[in-house]
């Protein structure tokens, strides 16, 4: 009985309606959830910017990744992002240290979309640096963000 309670509740968690990172992090249980309530507590942070995905200037609110890595303790160098489509990219732990890289909730103002953009989009400021305007960050703005292995 204890087993099946266990298991329902693990599946409610893991669900594609919040955040789960595991992996090198500090954590009593080996996993940490958000959700994008959990997420706009936090302070938020907006990026506006151009984007392949968006017409003319966007206004992306969430959170730091870095923020986000510091709360969980993170200690590794890569994160292993998987979206709710099954795409998955990695992503290097610098990117957040040199980029205000944002792991964002909400688009002009509406919560991302469900079964689009939704729960997350990790975001870089692609008009701030134009650096960040190449495929190689574009390939690591993953949407329907549910789970950050920290490796
Ligand atoms: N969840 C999810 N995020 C994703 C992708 C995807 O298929 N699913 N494609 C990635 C890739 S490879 C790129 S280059 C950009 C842009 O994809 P698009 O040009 O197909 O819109 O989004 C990235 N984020
Ligand atoms: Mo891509």
């Amino acid at each position: 009985m204890t087993v099946l309670l266990v298991f329902s509740a693990s599946l409610v968690r893991a669900d594609e309606h919040q955040l789960m990172i595991n992996g090198k992090i500090t954590s009593q249980n080996g996993a940490i959830y958000f959700s994008p309530g959990d997420m706009a507590a936090s302070s938020p942070i907006e990026v506006v910017t151009n984007s392949p995905w968006t017409t003319g200037k966007t206004r992306f609110r969430g959170v730091l990744l870095r923020d986000i890595l510091d709360k969980v303790e993170a200690d590794g160098s890569v994160l292993k992002a998987t979206a709710a489509d099954g795409f998955t990219v990695d992503i290097p732990i610098s990117d957040a240290e040199e980029y205000k890289v944002i792991i964002a909730y909400k688009m002009d103002g509406e919560w991302l979309e469900e079964g689009v953009y939704a729960p997350f989009w990790i975001i870089y400021p692609y008009d701030t640096d134009k650096n960040l305007a190449q495929e190689k960050y574009y390939g690591r703005s993953i949407w329907q963000l549910t789970k950050i292995t920290v490796e």
